[in-house]
């Protein structure tokens, strides 16, 4: 079935009524990471994960997590491998060949939800999760170390069947994911770090700059009416409940000594075809 209807699906950037997740592993220790501030301890992964998906819970989701992979230390970070829209999926490429067989799985784990399910084939590119901004209007996709021009090229041409539109971006040098630097918090608004904040691409969006020192905090995700953010980040979080914005602090310390926060721990979504039968 193709959708005609362009980009106009009220809500689909934030409203959600499921999500996926995923135990860490107690390979987590040996996850990747820019730069090495120490193993996340996976106890208290383990301890954080589960607020995770309590504040999901809480901001009106239903949440399927799925059990540990030891083989792959980054698969807690479901949100790579897969891109969700309410008509169908795409499994994405990881660009880090460590990551690369977390895609087969999100691909079984998505049949359960999906009759349409596109994919990013072996010579077609890379492509992160994590990289991908899904705002009302557009698919901001970030050009990155994980994402490359023929991943971005394959990705548009596939979620055009649904009648969304790919732009791409540069993510700013140096940093992992796109979405690294910034968030959606609302409907027709944005939170970026200050390399992000000026973009082009948040034209006609309102943007929330995180305050200086608070970079991390960037990585924040809109669930319904909530905002998860990570916990340790005064001003932004002071920042967002001035602007009027429901704040939940989440734990995310072991998760940002692998380089992952909010939004990399679940894939959030809508499928019009779910049948829980
Ligand atoms: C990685 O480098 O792939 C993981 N250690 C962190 C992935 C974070 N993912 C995300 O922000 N979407």
């Amino acid at each position: 079935m193709l959708f005609e209807v362009h980009m106009s699906r009220t809500g689909l950037s934030h409203r959600f009524t499921r999500a996926i997740a995923r135990e860490p592993s107690r390979s987590v220790i040996n996850g990747l990471r820019a730069d090495d501030r120490g193993a996340p301890s996976h106890e208290q992964f383990v301890l954080d994960h589960h607020a995770y998906v309590a504040a999901l819970e809480q901001a009106g989701v239903t949440v399927d997590v799925y059990p540990a992979l030891e083989d792959f230390p980054d698969s807690v970070f479901v949100e790579d491998a897969a891109l969700c829209f309410p008509e169908g999926a795409v499994i994405l490429r990881p660009g880090a060949p460590s990551r690369t067989g977390e895609a087969e799985v999100m691909h079984k784990v998505l049949l359960s939800y999906y009759e349409d399910i596109q994919r990013i084939g072996e010579d077609e590119g890379y492509v992160d999760g994590g990289d991908i901004l899904v705002t009302e209007d557009a698919v901001l996709v970030g050009l990155s170390a994980r994402t490359n021009q023929a991943g971005f090229d394959t990705l548009k041409q596939k979620i055009a069947r649904w009648g969304y539109e790919a732009r791409a971006i540069n993510t700013p040098e140096g940093v992992l994911h796109f979405k690294t630097d910034c968030g959606l918090i609302g409907p027709n608004a944005v939170l970026a770090t200050y390399r992000l904040s000026g973009s082009p691409c948040f034209a006609g969006m309102t943007v929330l700059e995180v305050p200086r020192g608070e970079e991390p905090a960037a990585n924040a995700i809109c669930v319904n009416d909530t905002v998860l953010l990570s916990a340790g980040h005064p001003k932004t979080a002071m920042l967002l409940r001035n602007a009027g914005y429901n704040v939940a602090e989440i734990p995310t310390q072991q998760a940002a000594l692998v380089d992952g926060g909010p939004s990399c721990m679940s894939l959030r979504f809508n499928p019009v075809a779910f049948n829980p039968g």
